[in-house]
Formats: structure tokens, sequence, C-alpha cells
């Protein structure tokens, strides 16, 4: 399949829309703040696996119904860019090769940009017209639980206050489960769930989802150990395991993605992400 033609149609649809998720009516200049980190680019990723499982739990919807459990979903990735870029936190000047918020405006709208977008994800799925309000409600406590301190704000917190000390590979893989995984993994469920999908879809789909949500991170350090190798004491899988090591974790990783659907039907889309996820450049 033509993979590049595949994810330009999904993140199209997901960009067509993803302003008009912070377009009622914030003073200024906040509204543009608001407005500046959903405009810097970014691949989609997650929001395309939303659609993506979607696709695959109910092949002949429309897959628009997905759109709000997408769109909730990119809006807590991007506050928690916003904030890992913080002074406080990664003290970054530039993501995606522009400016970071803190730096484009100051500190204190940084902050309050990321806490809008992490309550409007949830507005999102509360106000979405598709579905039931159990799906709903499954939706909202899907993301609650991945974004919250059993997610990624619980992996963030052990990589902050004391990863640096972490030299032991289980450790790295649970905090990373938890600070990258944990939102790819509700990527891909509210997908399922917004299709609603029966118990062994969700069961595989969750699988693939693990297995290239922590192939995700791998993949993501190879790169960071490409760009800058001595100057980062951060814990990562290339300090453990070497770029070699790292990278073939990652492909038995995203082996084990694939066969978690190995007897479904369409699933190129998910698979040809998968490839993605360690083919990948920034
Ligand atoms: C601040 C609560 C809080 C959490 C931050 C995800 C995270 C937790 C921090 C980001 C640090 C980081 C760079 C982790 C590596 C994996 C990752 C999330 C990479 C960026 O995701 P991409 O590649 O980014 O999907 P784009 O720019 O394509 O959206």
């Amino acid at each position: 399949m033509d993979l590049d033609s595949w994810m330009r149609e999904r993140r199209e649809l997901v960009e067509s829309v993803l302003l008009d998720t912070v377009a009622d009516g914030f003073p200024k200049p906040f509204d543009g703040a608001l407005k500046y980190p959903l405009q810097t680019g970014g691949k989609r990723i997650r929001p395309i696996l939303t659609l993506a499982a979607f696709e695959l739990c109910a092949p002949t919807a429309d897959r628009r119904c997905a759109l709000p459990a997408a769109l909730a979903v990119e809006l807590i990735h991007t506050y928690s860019l916003v904030h890992d870029d913080l002074p406080a936190m990664d003290d970054d000047d530039e993501r995606r090769g522009k400016p970071t918020v803190h730096r484009a405006y100051d500190v204190a709208t940084a902050i309050l940009v990321g806490d809008a977008l992490l309550t409007q994800a949830f507005q999102l799925l509360t106000d979405a017209e598709a579905g039931s309000d159990a799906v709903r409600i499954r939706l909202i406590s899907e993301l609650a639980q991945a974004a919250g301190y059993r997610g990624m704000v619980g992996g963030q917190a052990m990589d902050i206050l004391g990863g640096r000390e972490v030299t032991d590979l289980n450790e790295l893989t649970t905090l990373h489960r938890c600070k990258t995984g944990a939102l790819i993994r509700a990527a891909v469920r509210m997908g399922a769930i917004a299709a609603e999908a029966d118990a062994n879809m969700l069961a595989a789909l969750t699988t693939y989802a693990e297995c290239a949500g922590l192939a995700f991170q791998l993949a993501d350090d190879v790169l960071d150990a490409d760009e800058d190798e001595e100057s980062d004491s951060a814990p990562s899988f290339v300090r453990l395991l070497g770029v070699q090591g790292t990278q073939q974790k990652a492909e038995s990783l995203i082996r084990n993605a694939k066969d978690a659907l190995r007897e479904i039907d369409g699933t190129e889309g998910l698979y040809a992400l998968a490839d993605f996820i360690v083919t990948r450049g920034e």
C-alpha cells in the first residue's frame, strides 16, 4: 500500500478540524497562543492510529465518527509537548524547528495553553454527537487513565523526579510504557471503543498498541542518540542496550504488534504504521 497517501488522507482530515477544537472565542492574545502548537506540524501519528483502529473495527462506518476521539488524543499529546518543553522540565527552545510556546509567548502562557488543551480534550469527548453515552464514558475514562498519573503524567514524574538514576531495563520499560506508551495505547483503543469493537478485537488491538507504543519510544531513543551522542545523560534504551540492540528490540516489538493482528482482515494500514514507527525520522 502507499503509506504516504494513506497517512496524508487521514492527517488532512484531522488537520481540517483540529483548529476548530479551540475556535470558540478565547480572549486575545491567548487565542493565538492556543492555536500555535496545533499549527507547527507534527506527524499526527496518534490520531491516525485512532482512525485506523476505528476503520478496522467498523469498515463500513464513516471514519469521521472517530474524529472526536482522534482529536482529543492529539490535544493531549500537544499539551504534553508544550509542558514538556517548559524551563522546569526539558527547557527546550525549539520544537518541530520552531520556537516552543514559552519562547514564542512566555512561560505563564505556555502553562495555560497546556492546561486549556488538556481540558478541551475532555470537552470534545463529552460533546461528541456520534455514539451512545456509554461509549462516551468509556472514551473519557480511557483517555483520563492514559493521560493521568497512572499513565503519561506518572511516566513523566518517574522521568523528571528520579529518571536520571534509572539504570534498570525493567524500570526504564515501565517508565516509557507510562510516559509514551499509554497515550499510544489509548489512541488505538479509543478507535476500537468508538467503533464498539468486541472484546477479542479490543484485546488484539491493545497488544498491537502496547508493542507499537514501546517500539515508538525505542525508535525515538535511537533518533535522539543520532542527534547528540554524548551530551545527554538522560536514561535511554540506547544507553542500556546500544543503538543496534535498541533497534533490534524495536523491530522485534513491531513483529509482535503485527502478529497480534494476524487473524484479522484489513490490517494493511496498521501494519504500515507499525513499520513507520521504527523507520520514521523526527
Ligand atoms: C508534561 C505531563 C507531561 C508529559 C510529557 C510525552 C511526554 C510526556 C514528553 C515528550 C518527551 C518526548 C520527546 C518523548 C519521546 C516520545 C515522544 C512523545 C515524541 C514526540 O512525539 P511525536 O514524534 O511528535 O509523535 P510530533 O511532533 O510528530 O507530534
